[in-house]
């Protein structure tokens, strides 16, 4: 697993330093390439080329839309670490991008990676038909906006100390990290024509990948530590946060984990043996450590 993620993360590091590298200098490329190259698992990436290998997408236009969504994950990772967010210091394993450069910095860096996510789907290198293009914009543009990724991060914020039910857990945690994992899922769907129904399906499956990778990243809040998770750890206790361990408890949350596994590895079987991929990844999400 290890050795595919390098994989996919050399070629997307590639892909995107050639992108920038192409388009004229700016005060703001410094900070950008900070927030995008300071590592990261490149995780929403390999669902996006494990679903593409179900549907025969060729490797390189995967690499293409898998280098925007890491552009827009950047982009949440470095405003999700601004004092008026989770106000954390460290990111992984390094100064976080407005300790380094400052907040304004920060911030605008962030909104630029966002709409370079916009600039390469929509570049002429991606040899796509245009109503292709056109409909992969428009699903990570949701899934980014107001009902997904912000929508998502405001909640986070908004159910602080605040007693939550399991129903507003899940929904909270399938719109902050949910829904870009469903955008990687019905890329490759979006890109061969599929129908609304199957896209729709896509759509369910990695919503379920995404909750099942924000639990696993709470299990890391509650049980690992700032030298091997790269971030710090113990914060979601100390800031009161909505998670499925506050309210359910870390046994029955690994249990819960374990279960979406089961549900999500039930959807994909009948798409044959290329599905293995999905569930080895499932396997390594809840297992990480970082
Ligand atoms: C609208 C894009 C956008 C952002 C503004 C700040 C914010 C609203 C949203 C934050 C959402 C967020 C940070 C969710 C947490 C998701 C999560 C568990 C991130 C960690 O992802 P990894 O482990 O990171 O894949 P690496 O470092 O491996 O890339």
């Amino acid at each position: 697993m290890q050795k595919e993620l390098d994989k996919i993360a050399k070629d997307t590091n590639i892909f995107l330093k050639k992108f920038i590298k192409k388009q004229k200098k700016s005060e703001l490329i410094i900070p950008m390439q900070y927030g995008l190259f300071s590592g990261g698992k490149k995780i929403r990436s390999k669902i996006l080329i494990d679903v593409g290998s179900l549907f025969k997408i060729n490797y390189k236009s995967l690499i293409m839309i898998g280098s925007a969504v890491e552009c827009i994950h950047a982009y949440s990772l470095i405003h999700d670490d601004l004092p008026c967010m989770d106000n954390d210091s460290i990111r992984r394993g390094k100064a976080s991008t407005h300790i380094k450069f400052g907040e304004s910095t920060a911030v605008l860096a962030g909104n630029s990676l966002l709409t370079m996510a916009f600039e390469i789907l929509s570049n002429k290198s991606l040899k796509i038909p245009e109503r292709n293009k056109n409909n992969l914009i428009n699903k990570i543009s949701e899934s980014s906006g107001h009902l997904g990724i912000a929508g998502g991060q405001y909640l986070d914020l908004y159910y602080e100390r605040k007693k939550v039910s399991k129903k507003n857990i899940i929904n909270m945690e399938i719109k902050k990290t949910g829904k870009l994992f469903s955008f990687c899922c019905v890329a490759p769907l979006i890109l061969k024509d599929k129908s609304k129904k199957e896209i729709k399906k896509f759509e369910q499956i990695g919503a379920d990948i995404g909750l099942l990778f924000q639990v696993a990243d709470d299990l890391i809040d509650h049980k690992g530590n700032l030298k091997i998770a790269g971030k710090k750890t113990g914060k979601d206790k100390i800031k009161g946060k909505a998670t499925l361990i506050s309210l359910i408890g870390y046994k029955n949350t690994i249990k819960y984990a374990n279960d979406l596994i089961v549900k999500i590895n039930n959807k994909i079987r009948k798409y044959g043996s290329k599905s293995q991929n999905i569930s080895n990844t499932l396997n390594y999400i809840l297992n990480r450590k970082k």
